[in-house]
Order: C-alpha cells, then sequence, then structure tokens
C-alpha cells in the first residue's frame, strides 16, 4: 500500500525519487511512498534532529599548550531551534488522518457575494468570574458561544458561495504548559489543563468548519497569529492545512507572517491581529506587503482586534478594530477597559465592496 507524504528536496533526492518542485504555499512537494520509504524517512528525520544540536568541539588547554579538557559546543541558535521544531511538527502531522469529505451544498445562483465571519481575541481557556468582572468566562461557556455565535451568523447571513473564517488572533488565552503571557510573562487566569484547551479549540474549530462547508461552497480559513498565540497558532494553522488537504473546499491560509490577505473579485481583505503594528499605521503596511493585490483592488479592508474601538478610513483603505464576544478577564476589568461585546459578519459584494453587515450581540448568544 502506498502513503503520499510531503517531502522536502533533500529528503525526496535521499529515498531515490527524481525532485519536484513544491506546491504553491509549500516548501515541500507530494510523494508516494511504499512502507519502505516511510522507515527510510522516519531514519533520515531522526538523524537531520541529531546532527542539528552539535556544531563543534571546544578545549582548554594549560600554559603548555596541553589539552586539558574537551567538550563538544551544542548550538542554540534561534534558526536551528526552528529548523528542529519544523521537522518536530513535520513528523507529528504524520499521523493526521484527513477528515472525510462534507457533502458539498447547492450553489448559490449569486456568485457575488462573501461572508466574513469576524471573530477576534477570543481568549479560549480564559477564566473569568462575573462577581469580579460582570461575567463568567471558561472552556465550556466559550465552546457553547462560539457555536452560537456560528449557528446565527449562518441562518442570519445572506446566501453566498464563499466565506472567509477570519479569526484575527488571541484565539487560545495562553500559548504553553505554563499560563502565562509569552512575551511578559504574566500570569494568566486560566481554565486550566493545556492539554484540555488544545483539545476543545480543535474540536470546536472543526465542528464551525464543518457547519460553514454546509452552506458555503468554498471556506477560507484564517488562523491569524496573536500576541497570546504566536506559537498555538502556528500549529493551527498547519494542523487545519493538514487535516483538510483533501478537501479542496476549504482553504487555509498558512503564511507564517502576521499579515494575511484575501483578493474576492475587486475587494481586498486585509488581516493582523494589531500586537505589531500601530492601527493607524497599518493601511501602509498591508499595502507595502501587498502590492499586487491592492494594485488590482477596488475595495480595500483592513480588520484587526487586540484593541476594540477604532475605525478610520484612511486613503489607501477602511481600518477596522473589531470587538470580541469573550468576557473580560480581571486584568481587562480592573484595568478598565470596558468595550462592548459583539461579532460581526461581513457581507463583501465582487463589484461593490461592502454590501451589509450582521452583528450579533453577546446577549444573543445566550
Ligand atoms: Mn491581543
Amino acid at each position: 500500500m502506498k502513503v503520499t507524504k510531503w517531502l522536502n528536496e533533500e529528503e525526496a533526492m535521499l529515498l531515490g525519487f527524481e525532485p519536484k518542485n513544491p506546491e504553491k504555499n509549500r516548501t515541500k512537494a507530494r510523494y508516494q511512498l511504499n512502507e519502505s520509504d516511510i522507515e527510510k524517512l522516519s531514519e533520515i528525520k531522526i538523524k537531520s534532529l541529531k546532527e542539528l544540536t552539535i556544531t563543534g568541539k571546544s578545549t582548554l588547554r594549560d600554559k603548555d599548550g596541553k589539552v586539558v579538557i574537551e567538550w563538544t559546543k551544542t548550538s542554540k541558535s534561534q534558526e536551528d531551534t526552528l529548523k528542529a521544531l519544523r521537522i518536530a511538527i513535520d513528523t507529528l502531522k504524520e499521523d493526521i488522518i484527513p477528515v472525510e469529505k462534507v457533502k458539498k451544498p447547492k450553489k448559490f445562483k449569486n456568485g457575488n457575494l462573501l461572508n466574513q465571519y469576524t471573530l477576534t481575541d477570543y481568549h479560549l481557556g480564559m477564566m473569568s468570574w462575573a462577581e469580579e468582572t460582570g461575567s463568567d468566562w471558561d472552556l465550556k461557556i466559550a465552546e457553547d458561544i462560539l457555536v452560537k455565535f456560528f449557528e446565527t451568523g449562518i441562518a442570519t447571513s445572506p446566501n453566498a458561495n464563499e466565506c472567509v473564517f477570519a479569526q484575527i488572533g488571541d484565539f487560545l488565552h495562553w500559548d504553553g504548559l505554563d499560563a502565562v503571557t509569552p512575551a511578559s510573562k504574566h500570569v494568566l487566569d486560566a481554565d486550566t489543563r493545556f492539554t484540555k484547551l488544545v483539545r476543545v479549540a480543535i474540536r470546536v474549530i472543526r465542528r464551525v468548519i464543518n457547519m460553514l462547508l454546509n452552506k458555503y461552497q468554498t471556506v477560507n480559513v484564517l488562523m491569524a497569529e496573536g500576541n497570546h498565540d504566536p506559537a498555538s497558532s502556528v500549529w493551527l494553522r498547519e494542523l487545519l492545512y493538514s487535516l483538510y488537504e483533501e478537501e479542496p473546499r476549504v482553504k487555509v491560509d498558512t503564511n507564517p507572517d502576521p499579515y494575511y490577505c484575501l483578493v474576492f473579485g475587486k475587494v481586498v481583505l486585509f488581516y493582523h491581529h494589531g500586537h505589531k503594528k500601530n492601527f493607524k499605521m497599518l493601511d501602509n503596511v498591508f499595502v507595502g506587503k501587498f502590492k499586487k493585490e491592492f494594485g488590482s483592488s477596488e475595495f480595500a479592508y483592513g480588520h484587526t482586534g487586540h484593541l476594540h474601538h477604532d475605525k478610520i478610513e484612511s486613503n489607501l483603505m477602511v481600518l477596522e478594530q473589531h470587538r470580541t464576544l469573550a468576557s473580560k478577564d480581571a486584568y481587562a476589568s480592573r484595568g478598565g477597559y470596558l468595550s462592548g461585546r459583539d461579532s460581526k459578519v461581513i457581507t463583501y459584494h465582487k463589484e461593490y465592496g461592502e454590501v451589509g453587515r450582521n452583528t450579533i450581540n453577546i446577549d444573543m448568544l445566550k
């Protein structure tokens, strides 16, 4: 029996294949491997992991130049760590069985619309206590509310053949075994174990994508990087890409740069969490990074989260900071950050830009 695997050029050559060009947006190409190829491939991967950590020998000599101690130096450069992580992620992904196809829904006659399900700062796994912050939030509440938001959004948004699940960052509240902010290591209110959080995150996103596949011909999936989940957004993107590899109706953006772009007719949509660039300068960065897409568009929109109260129109585009459905944690509540809680399904027309928006308030989902 043969199995499809993604190989880089070096791996393909070591297995005796003629190297092919990588697929679009990937650094690898697909090959059909038999059992002995697969065994050989895991040996190659283990060998390259070992090789990565050794860079050379150092010696300590006495005053006559005789060697007293000799030791092996191991490398800790960021590039090596990233390379090792990439190999580890690739190895883990090999065991993922792609999901089965969902029956394609009926095609709507009007193919000019795209619905954007805008979700930001969802902070799945955050723990908030109503007595302290005004509203409860935990894994269970967050999972229920998310499903209800999509049920409501799918039922009340116009018929369209295409949608985008625009998750603009901070979907996960924390990013590893310690519940702290990745940059400053501030302790976070967490519910509760990281494995549980990862399990719920995967379960609920798969469920939502399934729901979207029942209405839309094409589902674009964006899992943007946020300041709370810089590493988890990486595995989310890569995991979803692998899960839906056999489902051409799901398109997962795997761009590792935290600025994202989607073109729909004359409309160009940009996304960035808002943690890296000042809101008022963001239009400039989007255009600089996506010159061609911007240049051939007539309507440009930039979507961010992180902060939740600004909407401006510059000479280049309309820029908007979105609200979130999540409760405030104690930090936000004590700091007096009190923006309202809602999420929007925004409808774009290929020829006319934004033509509608459906604002779903948290109280509609309780
Ligand atoms: Mn944020």
